[in-house]
């Protein structure tokens, strides 16, 4: 890839923040290929023959960070095979654009990102507390069916999030890339100052 073919923002936030939701509405509005790093390692956790399937589901439980070279793969997959469908690659003025969501959670994975296939343009990063985040997810663990959506699974999520995604945000902010939204309000709230802060940085 070349950042000349394709537009990578990250979408990054605590469990719950919103980052699922928001992307759906960017999806809609804006043309963005939507690929979560969460919902293709719990497809590659289902495929049949997949030789990480245990370690996946063990991984998301625990709310541990996999191994970034599965995760990282997966991605580029998703991408090469959303570029192929839609010819983007290959006509010329077409760019894919791509939301990144829940990825890089780990510095490590965002210095391999930026190596294996291309540097972000931009973070877009939804602040949420845990107090609200939580509420959210456990009203949500009524019928998501996730393994992950649970009290005990939750803690551990928050916590490899304080410890190990907020210094990719960090290190993101060094950069200058970081777009901060205030993600405790209503979802359409949340939206409308997405909108804004984004057409702020991309026009
Ligand atoms: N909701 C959304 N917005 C709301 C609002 N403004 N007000 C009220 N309610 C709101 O939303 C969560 C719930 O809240 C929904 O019910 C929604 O309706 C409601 P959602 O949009 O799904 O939030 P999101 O931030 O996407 O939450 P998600 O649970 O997906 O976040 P996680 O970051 O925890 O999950 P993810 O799928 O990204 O990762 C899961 C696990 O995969 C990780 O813990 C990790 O083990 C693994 N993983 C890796 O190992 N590596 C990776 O790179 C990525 C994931
Ligand atoms: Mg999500």
């Amino acid at each position: 890839f070349s950042a000349d073919d394709v537009t990578v923002v990250f979408v990054l936030g605590g469990p719950g923040a919103g980052k699922g939701t928001q992307c759906a509405n960017l999806v809609k509005d804006y043309g963005f290929t939507h690929l979560s790093a969460g919902d293709l390692l719990r497809a590659e956790q289902e495929r049949p023959g997949s030789q990480f399937g245990e370690m996946i589901k063990d991984y998301i439980k625990n709310g541990l960070i996999v191994p970034m070279e599965v995760t990282v793969q997966l991605l580029e997959n998703a991408m090469v095979a959303d570029l192929d469908k839609t010819g983007k690659g290959a006509i010329a003025g077409r760019k894919g654009k791509f939301l990144i969501d829940g990825f890089p959670r780990k510095l490590d994975q965002a210095h391999k990102f930026e190596d294996a296939v291309c540097p972000a343009k931009m973070v877009l990063f939804f602040d949420c507390s845990e107090k609200e985040m939580e509420a959210r997810l456990l009203n949500r663990g009524k019928t998501s069916g996730r393994s992950d959506d649970n009290a005990d699974s939750i803690r551990k999520r928050f916590r490899t999030f304080v410890e190990t995604s907020m210094p990719v945000v960090d290190y993101f902010e060094t950069q200058g890339k970081v777009v901060k939204v205030n993600a405790e309000r209503s979802p359409v709230e949340v939206y409308k100052d997405t909108q804004k802060r984004l057409e702020g940085v991309l026009g």
